[in-house]
């Protein structure tokens, strides 16, 4: 093993310095494994060692599993060198209609063996686990070669599978450290890195207070429903979109999980709210094309008073076409809405397309998307399996996805947010078949992130007074939500 190190550290599989990670948390190791392709002597041996650790812990399977995608030539190679069926889990579905995510002959009943490279807070093995399972494939254990120590071996375990690492990361220092590669500094380092980046088992988190999960990077995702989890501690989830991030830490800074709709069809108007209304919220949705008198330098202001007052801003477009159109409707037209706007929303009947051409304009520019999973209006069609197959599209591009229009929480996945229309303090409905829920209802039993309020506020004598209404309100059922389920 000590041979691999020495060569995985020569590859640059392994870095020592100071690297932002996805999260924006910054760290002084980083891993980057995909190089090894590069190098088939390693990779035999790699693959060598992976199926060494499987066999001394007697593991018996059926089949091997990669985990997609530095773990697939792996899999490949154990599964030709040993004569196993292999399986390939799909990233994305290759037709969204028969949706096969697992290639390869699946025997209902039989045992797939995952192999990963490296495990953080093992979400990418539980993902790869959770679709084979569906497929009817028992999964009770999983190889890696590097234990990164923060905590996904407790997680595995919480979901039955047990985790066999050829190496763990106090090992592979130590022996960098022997071979004097690194220095004693360095091993304490990143050490006390992992120390303060671990997350605890779940039992421990449930006793924690918001103050210590928001500590808590990973926040205890195991088992641990975001209900349970604040906003800051969402923020510093190892997998969280950088928009996302922002907005977690815009809400728990100005305790606020409101967005204004700011349906209002002229622009001075929409300047002035914005700027009134503007410390209130943490998100103001606009719809560009109800302005009458439209003008590109109202977007350059309205940026200009998300930034000062620190809110984001939602265009509520609502994409629906295929994936070129989307892209030309995105970045150009009049509007060109992916210059000033953070995020977007789309419908997800055309299927991936949509997302994908929605992505190759915003993924440069870091923006996001929220996919609409449920809609408010009395008799809508987004229900059941549309819903479902929302989320799974979610999942499928959560490099781009940041969550949902939804009127509840529909995903177990802490770093997607979940924002919700159709509020008002008295449940009900208008005479178009808007539905109304109260802030109560949508943040507390229907655990959804954040409230979504256009005339309950447009409508008052006094917006401001009910903005401030509308957020004690939302942040008031967020914590009662955050205390009952942590005490
Ligand atoms: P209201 O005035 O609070 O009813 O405004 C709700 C806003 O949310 C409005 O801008 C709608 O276009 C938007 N909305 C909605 O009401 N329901 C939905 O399902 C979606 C958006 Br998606």
């Amino acid at each position: 093993m000590e041979s691999v190190v020495s060569e995985l550290y020569g590859v640059q599989g392994v870095k020592f310095g100071d690297f932002v990670l996805k999260s924006g948390i910054s760290s002084p190791i980083y891993f980057d494994l995909r190089v090894i392709v590069s190098y088939p002597t390693l990779m035999n041996q790699v693959s060598d060692l992976l199926w060494q650790t499987a066999n001394k812990a007697g593991i018996k399977c059926n089949s091997v599993c990669g985990v997609p995608y530095t773990a697939l030539p792996l899999a490949s190679i154990i599964c030709s060198s040993n004569g196993i069926p292999m399986l390939i889990r799909r990233k994305e579905a290759k037709d969204y209609g028969t949706r096969r995510l697992v290639e390869g002959t699946i025997i209902p009943g039989e045992t797939c063996l995952i192999i990963e490279d490296v495990v953080t807070s093992g979400s990418s093995v539980l993902e790869t686990a959770d679709v084979l399972r569906k497929e009817g494939l028992k999964v009770t254990d999983a190889v890696v070669l590097l234990d990164r120590e923060q905590g996904g071996r407790a997680r595995l375990d919480e979901e039955g599978i047990c985790l066999h690492s050829v190496c763990s990361l106090s090992k592979l220092l130590e022996i960098l450290n022997d071979q004097g590669k690194i220095d004693c500094d360095m091993v304490e380092s990143v050490k006390t890195f992992i120390r303060k980046n671990t997350c605890p088992p779940v039992d421990k988190m449930m006793n924690c207070s918001t103050k210590q999960l928001n500590n808590q990077p990973d926040g205890g995702t195991a088992k641990k429903h975001y209900k349970e989890m604040s906003y800051g501690a969402r923020a510093q989830l190892p997998q969280i979109h950088p928009i996302t991030a922002q907005l977690f830490k815009i809400m728990e800074k100005k305790q606020t999980n409101l967005c204004l709709a700011a349906d209002v069809i002229n622009s001075k108007e929409l300047l002035q709210l914005a700027d009134s209304l503007g410390n209130e919220i943490c998100v103001l949705k606009t719809h560009v094309d109800i302005l009458n008198d439209f003008n590109p330098d109202v977007f350059k202001e309205l940026r200009a008073i998300a930034n000062r007052l620190e809110f984001l801003i939602f265009e509520d477009r609502k994409f629906a076409d295929i994936g070129n159109t989307v892209k030309h409707q995105y970045e150009g037209g009049v509007y060109k809405i992916a210059l000033w706007s953070d995020f977007v929303n789309a419908h997800v009947v055309p299927g991936p397309g949509v997302v994908k051409g929605l992505k190759e304009v915003g993924l440069p520019l870091n923006r996001g998307c929220l996919l609409i999973a449920e809609m408010s209006s009395k008799g809508s069609l987004a229900t059941g399996d549309y819903t479902k197959a929302a989320v799974r599209l979610a999942e499928e591009h959560s490099d781009f996805v940041i969550g949902f229009i939804s009127s509840s929480n529909i995903s177990s996945r802490s770093e997607f947010i979940h924002m919700t229309p159709g509020v008002q303090m008295q449940i009900g409905a208008d005479n178009l078949d808007q539905q109304y829920l109260s802030p109560e209802e949508v943040i507390n039993k229907k655990a959804s992130d954040i409230i979504i309020v256009g005339r309950g506020i447009l409508s008052a004598k006094d917006c401001v007074e009910a903005a401030r209404k509308y957020k004690k309100a939302g942040w008031e059922a967020y914590l009662s939500r955050l205390s009952s389920v942590n005490n």
